[in-house]
């Protein structure tokens, strides 16, 4: 097997396991000798061993003199577990393969750096594009301090989430909806409009075959009309966190806080999507799927705060007055349409998936 074929294995493994490793990356290792597997491993969640150190584990004595594929560069610093290149180095490995560079600055380069100085042959750059995109939210968030924002819709062909009537259940098939769920999974939030709690009253969780990681559910509400029976208020699957003005009634406030949900106070009297960004990213939270209703798409795309567009098109028409994704944002010139591009576009059962990126101007 070549190089690009070990890490090609060695992503796939990592990218099993995104969704469940957050605040920390998805990396999986693998150890090589003389065209032999010793020991493979992954980072399983945030606090636990690193990749490389299960990989190594497993190979023990047998890592002597090998290679070990790692999707990210190797940690030089000592977080919640010692540093991955010490670990490397008394195992006596003799060539270290990596995907990319780690974007945290406590590693940024050094990892590779130290292990050059030990003697060590590193080969950077193997499946760098794979790798960064495997890892696209950790990369965001600690290169910009926010949050990497994904915009998610289930629409008909002619762009509408409900019909004239308000109805919007189901308009993609069950596929795109199990497709759906492994977003959730996979992000840190979840967030949506009131009108979205009034109207649908929805759970908000992950609901796949196998189970799945619960994003913790954010509502925008300016004036906290949302009923304290709604399920994302009672059913305490996930914490609940609601952004509100001073204009909302105290005694609401007090009401949602006895129910146990974090009620955060914004500035202004209106409540701004890069206000409520960077208090997400105080709050550590490194990715939010955006799941609507309209209106808030539409304040995403005005605000042109998404790094990634999700839509699920059923092949179905509404037509006419029925509900349009972006709600009220309006183009009057083409020249002004946002702009961007097709990356992936996958049909699920009778649907198609499209996921877009806007771009850069
Ligand atoms: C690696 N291998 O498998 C992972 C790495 O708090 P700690 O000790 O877990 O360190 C977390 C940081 O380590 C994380 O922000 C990222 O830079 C790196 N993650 N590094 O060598 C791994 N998960
Ligand atoms: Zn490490």
């Amino acid at each position: 097997m070549t190089d690009q074929a070990y890490m090609q294995l060695a992503l796939s493994l990592a990218e099993a396991t995104r969704g469940q490793t957050s605040p920390n990356p998805s990396v999986a290792a693998i150890v090589v000798k003389n065209g032999s597997i010793l020991g493979t491993g992954v980072h399983v969640k945030a606090g636990g061993p690193h990749a490389e150190v299960h990989a190594l584990r497993q190979a023990g004595e047998e890592a002597r003199g090998a290679t070990i594929y790692v999707t990210l560069e190797p940690c030089a610093h000592t977080g919640k577990t010692p540093p991955c290149v010490e670990a490397i180095i008394n195992a006596g490995i003799q060539e270290v393969v990596v995907a990319t560079t780690d974007p945290n600055p406590l590693v940024a380069g050094k990892g590779i750096a130290y292990l050059e100085r030990h003697g060590i042959s590193v080969t950077v750059g193997v499946e760098e594009e794979r790798a960064k995109q495997l890892n696209a939210s950790f990369f965001y968030s600690i290169q910009n301090q926010l949050p990497f924002v994904t915009l998610k819709a289930g629409m008909t062909l002619d762009g509408k989430i409900a019909t004239s009537t308000g109805e919007s259940k189901w308009i993609t098939s069950q596929a795109a909806r199990e497709d759906a769920h492994t977003l959730r999974h996979q992000n840190d939030a979840i967030l949506v409009g009131k009108h979205t709690i009034l109207h649908d009253n929805p759970s908000l969780t992950t609901r796949r075959p196998r189970g799945g990681h619960n994003p913790i559910r954010i509502v925008l509400d300016s004036e906290l009309t949302i009923p304290i029976t709604s399920k994302i208020v009672q059913d305490k699957e996930a914490p609940t966190w609601i952004y509100t003005t001073r204009r909302a009634p105290k005694e609401r406030q007090a009401k949602l806080q006895e129910a146990g949900i974090e009620v955060i106070m914004c500035d202004d009297d209106t409540i701004s999507v890069s206000a409520v960004l960077q208090d997400l990213a105080e709050r550590q939270i490194q990715s939010v799927l955006v799941e609507g209703g309209a209106e808030v798409l539409a304040s995403f795309l005005q605000a042109e705060a998404f790094q990634q567009l999700v839509l699920y098109i059923a092949p179905t028409i509404f037509g006419g007055s029925a509900k349009p994704i972006f709600g009220s944002a309006n183009i009057a010139s083409i020249l002004d349409a946002y702009a961007l591009t097709f990356d992936q576009i996958e049909q699920l059962g009778p649907d198609i998936k499209i996921t877009a990126t806007p771009r850069r101007k």
